[in-house]
């Protein structure tokens, strides 16, 4: 299968030019001015650009969780990935009890058999961390490719300090890279058991419940253990002004401290969750919707730098049935997590560029090629010959109203509902093949259910 886009504006991370494309099998092949060769496939790009697929790194696909599980699978979660431009999702592998982390690798792949639509990898989770689980972050990071490891400071699942020294030591021989869900447990802990004894449970106390202060001093002391072993962290779900402080301040030391934002965290804020009725429970994540200030703060630090990522969080729950059905009475008992993965590059191209908050280019980076470097997907996230051929042709002009029933992830709401952007897929490719196209009214999915593969990614190269 070959393909020739001619005419299109290709952008990069640092800037952007016209030029024809041309794509054999997987591989971009050449990119040149006045391309003719044969091709299966002859794309017009004339005022459109070519973007590299945006990489998500932050999804929960079918994970059990809060007596639930998130409800794309890798199928219908690939699909939405596609529809929306995302060419590669980097997944989460909770590790269960007892389980060896390498097992865990091989237990999550084996969901994904056959029923990814674009390529994926997965960062195996370290919830047991007995020292035969330490022991196998070099073969995770060296033969299975998982460079990549989640831990939380929150949660039943969390883990201490000690243990977090301990992975940040032995990830730093290899070159793999720590990745936090940084929150203070014992804030948390203490703020419940207030809000219970005053009755404050509807959704708004979900957000009341888990201050700034407590991002902050888990970033902060995250920070501090990067300090001591000379290792490398990377915070994921950045929500506040006051984390993303903690994050510039390690960053100004030298200290190897990368962070993720999501659009949720860039776009919307805690007055979500005084909707009318339970509605505020849509928007029960964790960390939760902060105020306009650390929206405006973190759009700031992506265009420093201290930002190098905007991810998901993908974690979608129905809100009948899953949100409305544990939680009605105990903010604490709805399923934390939000729908993301389809609007993530309509709503950073929007919202960021066509907004002139952000460039084209950095776009593009922050959704692939600093996201290929942080995460060591070498043939992923650019648009450069011997790349893989993941490609959006994008119309930057093309209008869309966000709303639920037009797009495919599977669940019964968007966060984004009503909202109108600017700029749109014209068509989607996964290594050369068209895996989804706009019909004139939203995105169709035209790919083929089992192509994606499993991606080994590279140990960490700096960054
Ligand atoms: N936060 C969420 O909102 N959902 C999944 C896990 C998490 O950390
Ligand atoms: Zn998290
Ligand atoms: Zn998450």
């Amino acid at each position: 299968m070959s393909l020739l886009i001619k005419g299109g504006t290709i952008v990069t991370s640092t800037g952007r030019y016209n030029a024809d494309l041309f794509v054999d099998g997987d591989k971009i092949k050449t990119i040149g001015t006045d391309l003719d060769m044969p091709a299966d496939e002859v794309v017009d790009a004339k005022g459109k650009f070519v973007l590299p697929g945006a990489i998500d790194p932050h999804t929960h696909l079918a994970m059990p969780f809060m007596g639930t599980h998130a409800q794309d699978d890798y199928q219908t979660g690939t699909i939405a990935a596609a529809c929306g431009g995302v060419t590669t999702v980097v997944d989460f592998d909770l590790q269960q009890k007892g389980e060896s982390l390498l097992d865990a690798i091989e237990r999550k792949k084996s969901w994904a058999d056959g029923k990814t639509v674009v390529d994926f990898s997965l960062h195996p989770a370290v919830m047991d961390p007995r020292p035969e689980v330490i022991a196998e972050v070099k073969k995770a990071i060296l033969d299975y490719g998982t460079p990549s490891f989640k831990i939380f400071m929150v949660y039943d699942f969390r883990v201490d300090d000690a243990t977090m020294i301990k992975l940040l030591e032995e990830t730093k021989k290899y070159g793999g890279l720590v990745q936090v869900h940084a929150e203070n447990v014992y804030i948390i802990q203490h703020m419940n058991e207030i809000l219970e004894k005053e009755g404050k449970l509807t959704p708004y106390y979900h957000a009341v419940s888990r201050p700034n202060i407590a991002e902050e001093e888990a970033v902060s002391r995250a920070a501090k253990m990067v300090e001591l072993t000379g290792s490398r962290i990377y915070i994921v779900h950045l929500s506040s002004k006051e984390g993303l402080f903690k994050v510039k301040e390690a960053r100004d030391r030298g200290i190897d401290v990368f962070a993720e934002t999501c659009p949720q965290y860039l776009l919307l804020d805690e007055e979500r969750y005084k909707e009318s009725g339970f509605n505020g429970a849509k928007y029960v994540m964790s960390p939760p919707l902060r105020t306009k200030e650390s929206n405006d703060a973190l759009w700031t630090g992506i265009n420093s730098g201290d930002v190098q990522v905007v991810a998901t969080d993908h974690c979608p729950f129905d809100f009948n049935g899953k949100k409305d059905m544990f939680g009605k009475d105990d903010y604490k008992k709805i399923p934390n997590g939000a729908p993301g993965i389809e609007t993530l590059l309509m709503l950073l191209h929007s919202e960021g560029v066509a907004k002139g908050r952000i460039t084209l280019e950095k776009m593009v980076d922050v959704l692939s090629t600093g996201t290929a470097r942080m995460f060591g997907l070498k043939d992923k996230g650019a648009v450069e010959v011997g790349k893989d051929a993941d490609l959006v042709i994008f119309d930057p002009n093309q209008k869309f109203t966000i709303t639920q029933s037009k797009l495919h992830m599977n669940v019964d709401y968007t966060p984004f509902e009503g909202r109108e952007v600017t700029g749109m897929p014209v068509a989607v490719y996964s290594r050369g093949k068209k895996v989804a196209e706009w019909n004139g009214t939203q995105m169709d999915f035209v790919g083929e259910i089992g192509r994606g593969k499993f991606i080994k990614r590279e140990p960490f190269e700096g960054f």
